[in-house]
């Protein structure tokens, strides 16, 4: 069942209230508090990105707080002074949780629980939880249940230590939840292998592939279903699509291509869905032509397109051919769709909502398409 899971992560003794999956239908929505731990917080991306990321998991955002960035205290990874500010505006707003945008190490985000009686929870676990409501495949719900066990085995582990959790239910604990990883690595792996036999024999059979990829909501489903006709949902949602969509169309030279629309890519990825995710994005690795879709009506569209070319180079797409789409032109102010298309001269300019530019992407990707 897909459904949240901060409720059981984040290592904390607390009572599960407050977190979205404790939540029944008509009770309002979870309050947090965002903590943004350095100067990032405040840069693109940064606390905005973290409010929209909060919202999409269906909680409420009553307060920010931003931790100056020198001199943490390693146990708790605030200052004294700032552990007692985060306690009274958590207290002041009526809060249950606290996200941090930054990774906290399950010892800090125990103490911080402690100190603050608040749940508290950081980025990756946030997102994470939001693919695991997303996940609507077999493949998909094994992936996001691999990363998730990932992200919690250190904190089950250090559990033993800080609380008083008896040793042996530890032990049982921690050995169910290896033994259930070794499962789904297994059958992700199989998927893995499954996709890459479907993307050989496609090879042999001479046709040619393009790959989507972009930063979450740039709307790279939005376009899936432009170009090829397909039905894929399309959300205000970050990462709004978690299983991979393989369609077909044909181009204006009259070769017929696949296209493939996958998960989105963000800034600080979490590792642990990188490698749960590894055989589904590594379509991406074997496509003929990288089709990267740019939101250029977001502030940070810039910094989106880099971010995205360096996930892309970890996993190890590195002189694809690459074709950028500038989506939401309707939407994007000309002086910034300017600036981008100086920035990036082979861009197309498109917008997936009036079909603006479709025709002119079309002829982009048949001219980039390597032949033969
Ligand atoms: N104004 C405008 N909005 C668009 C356009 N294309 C997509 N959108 C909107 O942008 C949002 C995201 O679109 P999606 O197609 O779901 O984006 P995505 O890249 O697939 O996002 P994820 O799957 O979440 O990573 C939706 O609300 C769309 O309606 C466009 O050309 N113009
Ligand atoms: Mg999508």
């Amino acid at each position: 069942m897909p459904g949240s899971w901060l409720v059981r992560s984040g290592g904390a003794g607390l009572p599960d209230t407050g977190s979205p999956a404790a939540r029944q239908d008509g009770e309002d929505p979870a309050r947090a508090v965002l903590l943004g731990l350095d100067a990032d917080a405040s840069g693109p991306g940064g606390l905005d990105e973290l409010e929209r990321l909060a919202e999409t998991d269906g909680v409420a955002v009553v307060g920010r707080i931003t931790r100056p960035q020198d001199a943490p205290d390693p146990a708790t990874y605030l200052g004294a002074g700032e552990v007692d500010r985060l306690a009274d505006l958590v207290r002041d707003r009526d809060a249950a949780m606290v996200i941090a945008d930054g990774e906290l190490s399950p010892d800090q985000a125990r103490n911080l629980e402690d100190r603050i009686g608040a749940r508290v929870v950081d980025r990756v676990a946030l997102i994470l939880d939001i693919f695991a409501q997303h996940a609507r495949s077999r493949e998909g719900r094994a992936q996001v249940e691999l990363a998730q066990l990932a992200y919690e085995l250190p904190r089950l582990r250090g559990q033993g230590t800080a609380r008083a959790t008896g040793e042996q239910r530890l032990e049982t604990q921690l050995r169910h939840l290896r033994r259930r990883m070794a499962l789904l690595r297994r059958q992700v792996a199989d998927t893995g292998r499954r996709r890459q036999r479907s993307r050989f024999g496609r090879r042999r059979s001479r046709v040619p592939s393009v790959a989507l990829t972009g930063y979450t909501n740039a709307g790279k489903s939005a376009l899936l279903n432009r170009l090829t006709g397909a039905d894929v949902p399309v959300g205000e949602a970050l990462f709004a699509t978690v299983d991979p969509t393989l369609r077909r169309t044909r181009l204006p030279d009259d070769r017929t291509v696949t296209v493939t629309d996958t998960v989105g890519l963000v800034r600080r990825l979490p590792h642990e869905l990188v490698d749960a995710f590894r055989p589904t994005l590594e379509e991406v690795v074997d496509a003929d032509l990288v089709l990267h879709v740019v939101d250029a009506s977001a502030p940070d569209a810039a910094a989106q397109v880099a971010t995205v070319r360096g996930v892309l180079g970890e996993l190890g797409v590195q002189g694809h051919p690459e074709l950028l789409a500038l989506n939401k032109v309707d939407a994007a102010p000309p002086e910034c769709l300017a600036a981008l298309r100086r920035a990036h001269p082979g861009a197309v300019p498109v917008s997936a909502r009036t079909g603006e530019g479709l025709d002119e992407l079309r002829a982009a990707i048949a001219a980039r398409l390597p032949r033969g």
